[in-house]
C-alpha cells in the first residue's frame, strides 16, 4: 500500500472522532509534502493589485493583471525555488468558488501570507479586519507569517495622506507592521533603470522582509507540525480515557445489576423452596390426587382441601418470585415472544407454565436442586432479555464501538507522528 493511501486511513481514522481537525490534518499533510517549497501567497480584496505586486516579487508578468474582478483561480508560479501562489480577490458580493480558492490558499497552502490593501480604499472594511485579525491570531499559535502590504500608494495625493490612511488602520489593527509599496513605481524605476524611484518603490523593502521571513520558515513549519499533532494527540488521549471512562461505567452497572438479581433471585428461591418443603412435608396420604366425584360437586372434601392448600403454597411462591423480577424490571416477556393475550405474557407463566401443581411438581420445581438450578437459569435468560438489560447492552457496544474508535484514531495520530 502506498504511503498516501496509509496517510489518507489514518486521516480518516482521525476525522472520524475529531471532525473539527479536518482542516488541521490537510495542513499537516500540507506541512509533510516531501520537500515541499516554500510558499507565498497574496491576500485581499479584488483589484488591490494583488496580481500586480506578485508580478514585481518575481519580476516577471506571470500572473495577469486586469482593472477588474481577474484572478477567479489559484495560479502559482516557481521562483528562486519558492512557490507564489495568486488567490482570487475577496468579494462577499461574488460567487463564493473564487472566495474557496483564496481560502485554501491563505489556510492550506502558505507559509507566508501576504495581506494586500490598497492605499486609495483608506480603512479597512470589516471583512478585511476579521481576516486580517484571523491571520494575526494564526500567526500567533502557528507561527505562519502574515505580511501587511499597503499597496498602490502612488495613487494617494501625498506623504501625508499615505500617513493619515496608516493612523487609520493603525488605529483598527494595533501593533501592526506594514510594508507601503507601489508596483507603478518599481516598474517604472526597473524600465527606467531609476535607483531613487525604485527605493522609493518599498518592494526592495518588502524583498527584505520577504527573504527574512523565508528564513524562518523551516522552523515556523517544524513548529506548526508539533503544535498540531500536539493538540490532537492530548485530545485524543482525554477522549480515549473519557471514552474508556464511559465504557468502565456502564460495564461496571451492567455487572452490579446481575450480581442483584442473582442475590435476589438466590435467596428468593432458597427462602420459597423451604417454605414449600414445609407444605409439603406432611404425613397421611396425598388426597390432592383423589378426584372428586359428581357427588362430591358442592361438598369440602379432603382432595380439595389439599388442593387448595397446594395451590395456596404455590400462589406465594408465584408472588414472592414476581417480587424479585418486577424489582429488578424482568415481569414482561421480550417482544418477539409475546402473544396476542396479555396473561399469558408474563416470565411467570413463561417459566411455570399455566398447568395445575401436584405435590411431586411441586416438589421438583421448589425442592430440588435441578428444579431450583432450572428456575433460575430461566429467570435469568429472561431477567437479561428485559428491555432495560437490552438496551444497556446496545449502551455498552456502542460505548465500545466510541473507545474503539478513539483507540485507533490515537494509533493512527502516532502513524502519523512517525511520518506514516
Ligand atoms: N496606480 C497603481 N495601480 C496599480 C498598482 N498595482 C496594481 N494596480 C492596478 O490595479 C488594478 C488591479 O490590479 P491587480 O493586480 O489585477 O489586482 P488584483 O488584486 O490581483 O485583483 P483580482 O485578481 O481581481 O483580485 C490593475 O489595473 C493594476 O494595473 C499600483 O501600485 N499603482
Ligand atoms: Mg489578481
Amino acid at each position: 500500500m502506498d504511503i498516501h493511501d496509509t496517510r489518507s486511513r489514518s486521516e480518516g481514522a482521525i476525522v472520524s472522532v475529531l471532525p473539527q481537525r479536518a482542516h488541521d490534518l490537510a495542513r499537516l499533510r500540507a506541512l509533510a509534502g516531501q520537500g515541499r517549497r516554500q510558499v507565498v501567497t497574496v491576500v485581499g480584496k479584488y483589484n488591490h493589485g494583488k496580481s500586480r505586486l506578485l508580478n514585481e516579487l518575481i519580476g516577471a508578468d506571470t500572473f495577469t493583471v486586469a482593472d477588474r474582478r481577474e484572478t477567479v483561480a489559484l495560479s502559482g508560479h516557481v521562483h528562486e525555488d519558492v512557490r507564489w501562489l495568486d488567490a482570487p480577490g475577496l468579494d462577499a458580493d461574488v460567487a463564493s468558488g473564487d472566495d474557496e480558492h483564496a481560502h485554501r490558499a491563505v489556510w492550506l497552502e502558505s507559509d507566508i501570507r501576504l495581506f494586500v490593501h490598497a492605499a486609495k480604499e483608506g480603512e479597512l472594511d470589516a471583512r478585511e479586519c476579521a481576516l486580517l485579525q484571523a491571520l494575526r491570531d494564526d500567526g500567533e499559535r502557528t507561527r505562519r507569517q502574515t505580511l501587511f502590504v499597503l499597496s498602490q500608494v502612488d495613487q494617494l495625493a501625498d506623504e501625508a495622506a499615505q500617513r493619515k490612511v496608516e493612523a487609520a488602520i493603525e488605529a483598527q489593527a494595533p501593533d501592526l507592521a506594514w510594508l507601503a509599496v507601489s508596483s507603478t513605481r518599481h516598474r517604472q524605476g526597473v524600465d527606467g533603470a531609476k535607483k531613487l524611484l525604485l527605493e522609493k518603490s518599498g518592494i526592495p523593502a518588502l524583498k527584505a522582509a520577504l527573504a527574512q521571513a523565508l528564513a524562518r520558515v523551516p522552523a515556523a513549519r517544524a513548529h506548526e507540525a508539533a503544535l498540531l499533532l500536539g493538540e490532537m494527540r492530548e485530545q485524543l488521549q482525554r477522549l480515549c480515557a473519557e471514552r474508556h471512562d464511559v465504557l468502565a461505567g456502564l460495564r461496571q452497572q451492567q455487572a452490579q445489576q446481575r450480581t442483584r438479581f442473582d442475590q435476589d433471585l438466590a435467596a428468593v428461591l432458597g427462602q420459597v423452596g423451604g417454605d414449600m418443603q414445609a407444605v409439603l412435608d406432611v404425613p397421611g396420604p396425598d388426597h390432592s390426587l383423589t378426584p372428586d366425584s359428581f357427588a362430591d360437586q358442592f361438598k369440602m372434601t379432603p382432595g380439595k382441601l389439599e388442593r387448595n392448600r397446594l395451590q395456596v403454597a404455590y400462589s406465594k411462591a408465584c408472588i414472592k418470585i414476581g417480587a424479585i423480577l418486577t424489582k429488578h424490571g424482568a415481569m414482561d416477556l421480550p417482544p418477539a415472544q409475546q402473544t396476542q393475550v396479555k396473561s399469558l405474557d408474563s416470565v411467570m407463566v413463561a417459566v411455570l407454565g399455566v398447568s395445575v401443581k401436584y405435590r411431586k411438581d411441586l416438589q421438583r420445581l421448589f425442592c430440588e436442586a435441578a428444579g431450583r438450578d432450572a428456575l433460575a437459569r430461566d429467570f435469568t435468560r429472561y431477567f437479561e432479555l428485559s428491555a432495560d438489560r437490552q438496551a444497556l447492552a446496545v449502551r455498552i457496544g456502542q460505548a465500545q464501538a466510541d473507545a474503539q474508535a478513539a483507540d485507533k484514531a490515537l494509533a493512527a495520530l502516532a502513524a502519523l507522528e512517525a511520518g506514516g
